[in-house]
């Protein structure tokens, strides 16, 4: 302090400070809420939470997660574009934060088949759910139908309630000119009410200096409003449930296979059979019994049950 006119001024501005806050002043309470906050964020982090990048092919979303990972500049146009052909499971660390990062290839513009079937490694991949869906969307393109039909896309697909765990990313943000990206929004009913369902939360890829702590910061405000749970629903479950029977059968075939003509197989498969409840299991071990032989037979059997899962 200088002279007595800061004095003055610091009073003033604690005068101001205290009256916006209705007379309140900063209590113990206050400071336990503002701990446990803290440790909440912290909690949140250290659990790695588990990212699904969404949109179109072309939309962005690699180099969405290359710029989080820190391993892309914002120089767009110098980075040859190669499709994503499956999921991908990535690890980011930034500031002290772990994510994963599962990148996918265009789900919305793919065919019914595709779709289901990369639906299927994503959410198999963020077992037991993901915390967040970064939908990217790209400016510089005429909308299709498809595009436009993105909200209900999500509810049909993914489920009602994924767009409270929705942000969207807008890339390309060259294409804006001379408009602010509010106004691009407002001049377009399908992304107003898309940005409105989704809570409002949307970044877009200009600022590029800050893109990625206005991500994080997004995630958290968002995740706590969330109660900090993942996203989950019946289908989702059911994915996950379905993959987990699928690997023990995958085991315990395997074991059989190995231990084929011991006779110890047999009795691992009875009990893989009962284990796993599996309905399409429960003939197996009649055959087993026989023999060594057989137990290979029916493991090319139980084999061949699999690979209908796949
Ligand atoms: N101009 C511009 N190009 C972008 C932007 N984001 C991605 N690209 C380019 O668009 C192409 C497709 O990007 P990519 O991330 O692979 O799309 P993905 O199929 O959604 O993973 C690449 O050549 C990128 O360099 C952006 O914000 N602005
Ligand atoms: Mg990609």
């Amino acid at each position: 302090m200088e002279n007595r006119s800061q004095v003055t001024k610091l009073l003033e501005k604690i005068e101001k400070m205290v009256e916006a806050n209705g007379g309140e002043h900063y209590t113990n309470e206050m400071f336990q809420e503002a701990q446990s906050r803290i440790l909440d964020r912290a909690q949140f982090w250290s659990g790695k939470p588990r990212i699904v990048l969404l949109g179109k092919a072309g939309s962005g979303k690699s180099s969405t997660r290359k710029i989080i990972e820190g391993r892309e500049s914002s120089e767009w146009r110098s980075s040859p574009y190669s499709a994503t052909e499956t999921c991908e499971l990535h690890e980011a660390h930034v500031g002290g934060k772990s994510m994963r990062i599962i990148d996918t290839p265009g789900l919305i513009d793919a065919s019914e088949e595709k779709m289901k079937d990369t639906r299927k490694k994503f959410v198999i991949m963020c077992d037991p759910g993901p915390h967040v869906f970064l939908l990217v969307i790209r400016l510089d393109t005429r909308f299709t139908d498809e595009e436009k039909n993105t909200k209900k896309w999500i509810q049909k697909n993914i489920g009602e309630k994924a767009l409270r765990h929705t942000i969207i990313l807008f890339t390309d943000t060259d294409h804006l000119k001379d408009k602010s990206i509010d106004q691009y929004i407002d001049e377009r009913g399908f992304l107003r009410s898309l940005v409105d369902s989704c809570g409002g939360r949307f970044i877009s890829s200009s600022n590029q200096e800050n893109q990625v702590t206005e991500l994080l910061e997004k995630i958290e405000n968002m995740a706590e409003g969330n109660g900090w749970r993942y996203y989950t629903n019946e289908m989702f479950q059911e994915i996950i449930k379905e993959a987990i029977v699928y690997e023990k059968m995958k085991a315990v075939v395997v074991d059989i296979a190995a231990k084929a003509g011991t006779g110890a197989g047999a009795g691992v498969m009875i009990a893989g059979g009962v284990v796993l409840g599996v309905t399409e299991m429960v003939f197996l071990p009649a055959l087993l019994i026989v023999g060594g032989g057989v137990a290979l037979a029916s493991a090319v059997v139980a084999w061949k049950l699999l690979k209908k899962h796949d």
